[in-house]
């Protein structure tokens, strides 16, 4: 039996219209500014495997109300941006979205994690006319959506994997050198999107 129990194609449905309208948006944004509002989308069900890792590393119980509700992230969804200006853009409109209401949201754009981490993270709950976990019809489902920028995306994938790493030799080295990298990092973020601002003024 899955830690989802009944819900899988609720998950499935709730992630497919939020991916849908996030798409339609882009679409329509390269429509009138001839270039895309993201680079990519990617976006997934966490893995049976993954849900039952994440729920005993925090000490709860492997119950369906548990992955749903207490957990957030059964359904994650990320967002790359070339530039700064667009995660907030892309935040923007996930928030205008009628079927949506956001929950949490950690700006550690504006507030940068002290080992460097930067990335928008919004929570967000989306109806769906499914039965949820609740047993409200219609239902809601938790949706964790991470925006950042391609630099942003980079380095946080260099970051996990160090993190994913026992015994790793040199630890705190790298970590400092990622910090620093981080930094370097935010700062032609900033240029990059200064720059751009410059051409689309001139
Ligand atoms: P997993 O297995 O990747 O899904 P939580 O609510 O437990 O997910 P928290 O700290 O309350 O965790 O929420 P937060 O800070 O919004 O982090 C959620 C997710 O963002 C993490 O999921 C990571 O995927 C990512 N993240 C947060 N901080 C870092 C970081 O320092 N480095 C990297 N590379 N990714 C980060 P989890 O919790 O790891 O679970």
């Amino acid at each position: 039996m899955s830690i989802y129990g009944e819900y899988l194609p609720a998950l499935k449905e709730v992630m497919e219209r939020i991916v849908g309208r996030i798409e339609s948006f882009n679409e329509a944004y390269q429509k009138e500014h001839g270039e895309p509002l993201y680079e990519h989308l990617n976006y997934r069900i966490k893995s049976e495997e993954s849900m039952l890792e994440k729920l005993e590393r925090k000490h709860l119980e492997a119950t369906t109300y548990n992955a749903l509700v207490t957990l957030k992230d059964a359904i994650g969804l990320r967002i790359v941006t070339t530039f700064v200006d667009d995660v907030f853009e892309v935040v923007r409109l996930i928030k205008g979205l009628e079927f949506v209401n956001v929950v949490e949201e950690k700006d550690y754009i504006s507030h940068a994690k002290e080992n460097g981490y930067r990335s928008y993270h919004m929570i967000i709950q989306v109806t769906s006319h499914q039965k949820d976990v609740l047993g409200h019809q219609p239902g809601s489902f938790y949706v964790e959506i991470q925006i950042r920028t391609i630099a942003m995306d980079s380095w946080a994938a260099l970051e996990h994997q160090m993190s994913y790493k026992k015994n790793i030799k040199n630890r705190e080295l790298i970590s400092s050198e990622l910090k620093r990298v981080a930094d370097e990092l935010a700062s032609c973020d900033l240029s990059m999107q200064t720059i751009r601002d410059l051409i689309n003024r001139s």
